[in-house]
């Protein structure tokens, strides 16, 4: 298919639904949607979101079934957790995308596989912060999809498994990995993205099954990072969770390994109704936005800085997943500013076919040249667009769709790419599972209207998970 040709660019121009009312939604924190409903000429762009969405998901099915991730060109699997371990991760990555489209039985098909083959008791050790989104959010957000108690039950077994990583550590701060047959714990070093990404899922599951110790034990965390702050209101990467001692001094947001700690706090106050984190997200950002953002030939970027003194360290890189902080600064209420950020990453895409993985912002010049087929920059484009009815969301998440599926489709679905830089841009062998619960479902929520989805009240986890807001229909 040929998405730059079948998309009329005036449908999209024409469809600034909200945009007049921009200036009411900047600023407000927590910020009501204002597009609610699809945009004219949506239905045809949304079926072509949908199709491809199908042609990965048959390419995981078909080569990778029950196997965490395909790799779509050999036609093998990878496992994401453990070697030899499988958690059938992308079906469950899949449940509510699937849900959201409409694909009614490819979800029962994926329920009953899990309900018949996944394992929470598996003698493997299991990386903790991913477990929590991927697998205890995307089996929640499966439950709210179907209804299918099985998968709350699921849900609730892997949760109960990962807490000793919470409940075993002095301070509160999660160990890394956890075992989940024996409850053997690991990895002292933890960044805040570790330390700090499961209210979301932890604070739903507890609402849902009424057992307060998954919320608990998140909440404590988030308390212990949060009293080692620095006088200037700044945080380091990583901590150890034994001494509660800052491993390093760099405050490096929004870029990877801390970009949803702060995600978390303003996701975790929404979605929880809990002042508090919404207070610690308003604290903690005012000194990211006068300390860290820097612009550069006009284009809004952020610079680590030593968390101390806020002397900046370190050369001038910014990382493709912090492209999500657009959007999570414009709903937590900065909201030009965030659109400015976006901005700038749209300048990034101009520049190369696909983003790459790491950039130098003072040139756009890709520095990791892989691309690994992240979500990051259409999240940002829903949470924009759903913010101000603005059309310009609509056609550059559509456009980085098209890069996406001009240059990393192949016959058995998305892979990631190796090198952005070169002609051909040597395909990789991967599809991500996160692929499966991300980068479609923000374009097909964008296109769709689908009334599947309650555009005003809905809320997505940091993996695109719907924790709130799904719909009969
Ligand atoms: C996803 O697993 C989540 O969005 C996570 O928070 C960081 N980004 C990856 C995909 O890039």
């Amino acid at each position: 298919m040929g998405p730059n040709s079948t998309i009329t660019r005036r449908s999209l121009l024409t469809t600034a639904a909200g945009a007049a009312l921009l200036p009411a939604a900047a600023g407000r924190a927590n910020a009501a949607p204002l597009a609610t409903a699809a945009p004219p000429g949506g239905a045809r762009i949304a079926a072509q979101v949908r199709a491809e969405f199908l042609h990965g998901w048959r390419g995981y099915t078909a080569a990778a079934w029950g196997y965490d991730e395909v790799r779509p060109v050999s036609g093998r699997h990878h496992d994401f957790f453990a070697p030899g371990r499988t958690f059938g991760l992308s079906i469950v990555e899949a449940l509510d995308t699937l849900y959201l489209m409409g694909l009614d039985s490819d979800l029962a098909e994926s329920c009953d596989w899990i309900e018949a083959h996944l394992d929470p008791v598996q003698d493997a050790d299991i990386e903790v912060f991913e477990a929590v989104i991927r697998l205890v959010g995307g089996l929640v957000a499966g439950y709210h999809a179907t209804g299918r108690a099985g998968l709350l039950t699921r849900a609730r077994e892997f949760a109960d498994r990962l807490l000793p990583a919470f409940t075993r550590s002095p301070t509160g701060i999660p160990y890394t990995t956890v075992n989940l047959r024996t409850g053997a714990v690991r990895g002292t070093t933890v960044a805040l993205a570790q330390a700090g990404t499961s209210a979301m899922e932890f604070g739903e599951l507890s609402r849902l099954t009424g057992d307060d110790r998954y919320l608990d034990a998140s909440l404590r965390a988030y308390r212990a990072v949060l009293d080692r702050r620095s006088s200037l209101d700044l945080l380091g990467t990583s901590l150890n969770a034994e001494t509660g001692r800052w491993v390093d001094q760099v405050a490096v947001a929004p870029n990877p390994p801390v970009d949803s700690f702060y995600e978390y706090l303003w996701g975790g106050g929404a979605l929880l109704n809990n002042r508090q984190l919404t207070d610690w997200f308003k604290m903690l950002t005012g000194p990211v936005l006068a300390r860290q953002s820097v612009r550069v030939g006009g284009r809004l970027w952020f610079r680590s800085v030593d968390h101390r003194t806020g002397h900046p360290v370190g050369p001038p890189r910014q990382s493709e997943l912090a492209a999500f902080y657009a959007g999570l600064l414009g709903k937590g209420g900065y909201l030009q500013t965030g659109a400015d950020y976006y901005r700038s990453w749209t300048a990034a895409l101009d520049r190369h076919p696909v983003l790459p993985e790491t950039l130098d912002y003072t040139d756009l010049a890709a520095v990791d040249r892989g691309n690994q087929l992240r979500p990051e920059y259409p999240n940002s484009s829903f949470d924009l667009w759903r913010l101000t009815g603005d059309a310009y969301y609509l056609q550059t998440a559509y456009r980085w769709f098209g890069a996406m599926v001009r240059n990393q489709r192949v016959a058995g679905g998305y892979t990631v790419s190796d090198d952005v830089t070169v002609r051909g841009m040597q395909p990789g062998d991967l599809t991500p599972a996160y692929w499966f619960a991300e980068n479609l479902k923000y374009l097909w929520l964008m296109f769709s209207g689908t009334p599947r989805f309650d555009y005003r009240r809905g809320l997505l986890s940091t993996e695109g998970k719907v924790l709130r807001g799904l719909l009969p229909g």
